[in-house]
C-alpha cells in the first residue's frame, strides 16, 4: 500500500484528477471544526496521532487501499470545517463519490452543523444526488465507557434526513478504535458500485497480451 501527502496547488490538481477516474474514489470528509477529522485521517493514513490542535486550511492524500478485494486509488480531501471558503466546499461537494459526515460525540452544536453541510450538498448536487454517504462520531474515549444505547437521538433524526440508509460508525482516533471501519465503509458502496474505466480495460488488455508473448517467447527458448 502507498500513501503520498503532496505540496498544495499540485496536490489539488492531483486530487481532483482521482476524483475523475473510475477506478478512484474521491472521498470528501466534512464536519464542524474540532470534531477530529484530521486525526481520523491521520490515524489512517499515517497511523498516527496528535493530542494537540493544528487548524486545517485544506489537505489532500492519496492512498492506494485494497478494498473488497479490489485495488482502488482514494484521493482524500480533509477540509477546515469553516464556512469561510464555501466556493471549494462546492467544488469538492461537486466532485465527490463518498462523503463522511463526521460529528463529535455528545457534542449538539457538532451534530447540527452535519444538517448544514447536508442542505448545502443537496443545493450544489440536486436531491436526486448519488453520492455515497456515511456518517462518523469521533472520540468515543472521552465518554468513560461508550454505550451504544446513548446513540444520539439528533444522529438519528440526520441518518433519516440523508435517506436513512447511512453506515454509522463510532470511533476513537486517538485509541484506534473503528477507523479502518468507518473508511472502509465509506469505501465499500462506491466500490461495490464502481465500474472499471476504459483506459484501465484497455491497459489490462495490453498487459495480458505482452504476458502472453513472453509466455511464448520463454516457451520457445526452452525448445
Ligand atoms: N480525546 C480525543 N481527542 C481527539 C480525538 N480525535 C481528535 N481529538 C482532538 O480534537 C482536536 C481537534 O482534532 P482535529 O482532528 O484537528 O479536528 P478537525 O478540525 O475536525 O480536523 C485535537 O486537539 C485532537 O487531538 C479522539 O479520538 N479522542
Ligand atoms: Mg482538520
Amino acid at each position: 500500500m502507498q500513501t503520498r501527502r503532496q505540496g498544495n496547488a499540485k496536490s489539488r490538481r492531483n486530487a481532483l484528477k482521482t476524483l475523475r477516474k473510475r477506478d478512484c474514489v474521491g472521498l470528501l470528509l466534512v464536519g464542524k471544526c474540532e470534531t477530529g477529522k484530521s486525526s481520523l485521517v491521520n490515524r489512517w493514513i499515517n497511523g498516527d496521532y496528535k493530542d494537540y490542535y493544528i487548524p486545517t486550511v485544506e489537505e489532500f492524500y492519496l492512498k492506494s487501499y485494497g478494498v473488497m478485494g479490489h485495488s482502488v486509488n482514494v484521493g482524500v480531501i480533509d477540509m477546515s470545517g469553516s464556512w469561510d471558503f464555501p466556493g471549494m466546499l462546492d467544488l469538492y461537494f461537486n466532485k465527490a463519490d463518498s462523503i463522511i459526515f463526521v460529528y463529535e460525540v455528545n457534542n449538539k452544536v457538532s451534530i447540527s452543523e452535519m444538517f448544514l453541510f447536508y442542505q448545502r450538498l443537496v443545493k450544489i448536487r440536486g436531491e436526486n444526488h448519488e453520492v455515497y454517504m456515511t456518517v462518523v462520531g469521533t472520540k468515543m474515549d472521552k465518554q468513560q465507557q461508550y454505550d451504544e444505547s446513548t446513540k444520539n437521538e439528533a444522529v438519528d433524526a440526520f441518518i433519516k434526513e440523508i435517506g436513512g440508509r447511512a453506515k454509522h460508525t463510532i470511533t476513537s482516533a486517538k485509541l484506534n478504535i473503528n477507523v479502518v471501519e468507518a473508511f472502509e465503509a465509506a469505501l465499500s458502496n462506491v466500490v461495490a458500485n464502481m465500474t472499471p474505466n476504459e483506459d484501465a480495460i484497455k491497459r489490462l488488455d495490453k498487459l495480458m497480451k505482452t504476458n502472453e508473448k513472453k509466455s511464448i517467447c520463454s516457451a520457445c527458448s526452452l525448445m
